[in-house]
């Protein structure tokens, strides 16, 4: 059996975000199709707009253009517990990302900050899911089981499970050279996993399910991108109903107890980007 509902473990304080570069447009990883630019800032504006009505106090990095995609923070750095873990982004023009995110971290946040010293490791936060209990790494094309071993040792007070991408789901990312694990599923609520309803990603799932040391409750989506929402504070911040339509009345049916927010991200998503990607959620127990 379970114990009661734990909140405590999705509850921030702040969150560091980084505006958007021209450079994204032509630039950015994986570019599916062209980029609305105007719209992309608008849907981004939205975006921190609802971190702030969340409640966060929002961090905003300034747009790096020799970076396209350091929109993405979420990839650069895991804070968890009041420690803050750099990563050792798995794309070579992703790596010095985290000389920003360094100095925000330590001299902003004045958070402990871990640097990951084996230089075989690879990770990217978007690889890193946390259940509030415990965590799952995707080992994908860019996080390898020495960078899964690193996060393991910066936070061992949690369980860190490896978990092997489906051959099918790494067939489809191959293409765009960019799975990260959290696009396919996230949390919902505590103890709740928002997953989609594809194969290949039920697959990744039940491999987590038969590891983990807890026990989780699932809510399924028939878009497999849209699974990806931030659950912070009571509130829910997922995909809207003009991107995913179907998806959006589950969210309406099935989470609407806690304090549903819509997005629209298409521009975002055209970068392999989801919701998650473009924020760290941070707590804070001690004010700045
Ligand atoms: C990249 O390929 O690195 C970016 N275009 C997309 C990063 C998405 N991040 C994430 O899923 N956490």
């Amino acid at each position: 059996t379970q114990g009661p509902v734990d909140m405590s473990n999705f509850r921030y304080t702040h969150a560091i975000v980084c505006r958007l570069p021209d450079s994204y447009k032509s630039s950015a990883l994986g570019l599916s199709g062209p980029v609305d630019l105007p719209k992309a800032r608008k849907q981004h504006e939205m975006y921190v707009a609802s971190l702030r009505e969340i409640g966060l106090d929002v961090i905003e990095l300034p747009a790096d253009e020799k970076h396209p995609d350091c929109v993405f923070v979420e990839d650069v750095a895991i804070v968890c517990n009041g420690t803050a873990l750099l990563t050792k982004p798995g794309h070579p023009d992703r790596k010095n990302e985290v000389v920003y995110m360094r100095e925000i971290l330590k001299n902003e946040l004045e958070l402990p900050v871990i640097e990951i010293t084996d230089k075989n490791a690879t990770l990217d936060g978007g690889d890193v899911l946390f259940t509030g209990k415990e965590f799952f790494v995707g080992l994908s094309s860019r996080t390898n089981q020495a960078g899964a071993c690193a996060l393991a040792s910066a936070f061992p007070e949690f369980h860190c499970t490896p978990i092997k991408a489906s051959l099918s789901v790494m067939l489809l990312y191959t293409v765009e050279n960019s799975l990260h694990l959290k696009t396919a599923m996230t949390m919902c609520g505590p103890d709740v996993i928002c997953v989609g309803s594809t194969p290949s990603v039920q697959n990744i799932l039940k491999r987590i399910v038969k590891e983990a040391m807890f026990k989780y409750q699932t809510v399924t989506v028939p878009d497999w991108v849209a699974a990806n929402v931030v659950f912070a504070n009571g509130f829910l911040l997922h995909r809207s109903a003009e991107d995913y339509p179907e998806t959006a009345k589950v969210f309406e049916e099935k989470l609407s107890h806690w304090t549903l927010k819509s997005q629209d991200f298409s521009e975002f998503e055209k970068a392999n980007g989801s919701l998650t990607c473009c924020s760290i959620l941070i707590r804070k127990t001690r004010h700045l």
